[in-house]
C-alpha cells in the first residue's frame, strides 16, 4: 500500500512532467541545436565566448588539484580581467559614453553566499572586490564610490583602466555618438564562468565592463545575482551574456537554474530562457542574449537569439570551445 508520502511524491513527480511537457508544447519556432549535452564527471568549468579558454586554464589549475569551485571561478575571471587587449571586461574594456570606464562582477557560492560591485571604477578585478563583499562585509551589492573605497580598505590599488585602443575607439564613436549595438562584438563579450570542484560543489561568477558607451551610470545584468548569475548547490547554475537590460526583465540566470529545477535538462533551461526573451521582446534587432548552464551531474548547456555565441569548457577530459545552438541567423 502506498504511504500518504509516496502520493505527494508521485504528484509532484507528475506535476513536474506535466510542467515540462507544458513548456514544450508551448515553444515555438525552429531550434538550431546542432549539439547534444556531453556528461562529465569529477570537477569541470565552464565559461563564456572565446577568452574563457584562457581563463578555463587559470580556473582548472585550481580544480585539478582539488581546490574549491569558488577559488577557480575567481582566478579564471581574473584573467580576462586583467587582460587589456580583452574590450569587454575589466583593464581595457570600452567607456561609456563619457569616456569612463564602469565595471560590473558578481560572485557565488555554493550555499547561496554572493557578493557583487557595479559601476565600480579603476579597479582591474572586481571579481575580487566582489568575493570580499560577499566574505567580508553583511551586504551583497556596493556600488560606485562606496565599492570603490571598499576596494581600497581592502588593499586594491587604483589604476587607469581606459588603454590607449580603448580611448581612440571611443572617440571615434563619439564623432557620430549613435547608441547601436553591435551584435558578439565589441558589447556582447561579458565573461561569465560556472565550475564543479571535486566535492560536487557548485560556484560561478561574472564580470564585464558592460555595454560600450552606454550611459554614465548604467549596470547591466551582470552583477545582479539572479540575471547575470545564479547558483543553487542542489541544481546547478548558470550565466548570462549579451543585451543585460534583456536578461534582467526575465530574471534570467534564476529562470534557468528555476527550469532545471523541474526537471529541464541545462540546454532546454538555456533554449527556454532565450524563448522567453524573445516572447517579451517585440524588436528583436540587434538583442543578442545567451546562456550558459551546468547541472550537478555536470551536463552543459547553451543557446542564444543570435548566432555567434560560443563557451569554453575544461574537465579531465574535454578542453573545448563550442559553438552555442541558437534561435535566429544573423541574416534573420
Ligand atoms: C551588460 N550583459 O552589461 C552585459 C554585457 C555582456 O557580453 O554580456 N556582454 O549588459
Amino acid at each position: 500500500m502506498k504511504s500518504r508520502r509516496d502520493f505527494i511524491r508521485i504528484a509532484a513527480i507528475s506535476s513536474a512532467s506535466a510542467f515540462v511537457d507544458n513548456l514544450w508544447a508551448n515553444s515555438a519556432g525552429n531550434l538550431n541545436s546542432p549539439q547534444s549535452n556531453f556528461n562529465s564527471s569529477g570537477p569541470i568549468v565552464v565559461s563564456t565566448w572565446e577568452h574563457g579558454v584562457e581563463a578555463n586554464q587559470a580556473a582548472w589549475k585550481i580544480l585539478s588539484r582539488g581546490g574549491t569551485a569558488l577559488d577557480a571561478v575567481e582566478k579564471g575571471v581574473r584573467v580576462t580581467e586583467s587582460d587589456p587587449s580583452i574590450t569587454t571586461v575589466g583593464l581595457g574594456g570600452f567607456p561609456d559614453r563619457d569616456g569612463i570606464v564602469t565595471l560590473d562582477a558578481c560572485i557565488m557560492d555554493h550555499e547561496n553566499n554572493c557578493g557583487a560591485v557595479a559601476f565600480l571604477e579603476n579597479i582591474e578585478n572586481p571579481i575580487s572586490v566582489a568575493r570580499k563583499v560577499m566574505e567580508d562585509t553583511p551586504h551583497v551589492m556596493l556600488v560606485g564610490e562606496g565599492a570603490q573605497e571598499f576596494a581600497m580598505e581592502k588593499g586594491f590599488k587604483k589604476i587607469d583602466l581606459l588603454t590607449e585602443h580603448a580611448k581612440k575607439e571611443w572617440q571615434v564613436w563619439k564623432e557620430s555618438s549613435l547608441y547601436k549595438p553591435k551584435i558578439n562584438i565589441e558589447n556582447h563579450d561579458t565573461i561569465g564562468m560556472l565550475a564543479i570542484d571535486e566535492k560536487g560543489n557548485l560556484a560561478g561568477a561574472c564580470t564585464t565592463s558592460g555595454m560600450a558607451y552606454k550611459m554614465h551610470g548604467r549596470v547591466g545584468d551582470s552583477p545582479i545575482i539572479g540575471a547575470g548569475l545564479f547558483v543553487d548547490n542542489e541544481i546547478g547554475a548558470a550565466c548570462a551574456t549579451g543585451m543585460g537590460e534583456a536578461i534582467i526583465r526575465i530574471a534570467g540566470s534564476s529562470v534557468v537554474v528555476e527550469l532545471m529545477r523541474h526537471g529541464l535538462s541545462p540546454q532546454e533551461a538555456c533554449e527556454e530562457a532565450v524563448k522567453r526573451i524573445i516572447k517579451k521582446h517585440k524588436n528583436l534587432k540587434d538583442l543578442q542574449a545567451g546562456f550558459l548552464a551546468i547541472n550537478k551531474k555536470g551536463e552543459v548547456g547553451a543557446f542564444s537569439v543570435y548566432e555567434g555565441f560560443n563557451y569554453a569548457t575544461t574537465s579531465a577530459s574535454i578542453n573545448d570551445l563550442k559553438d552555442a545552438s541558437f534561435m535566429k541567423k544573423l541574416s534573420e
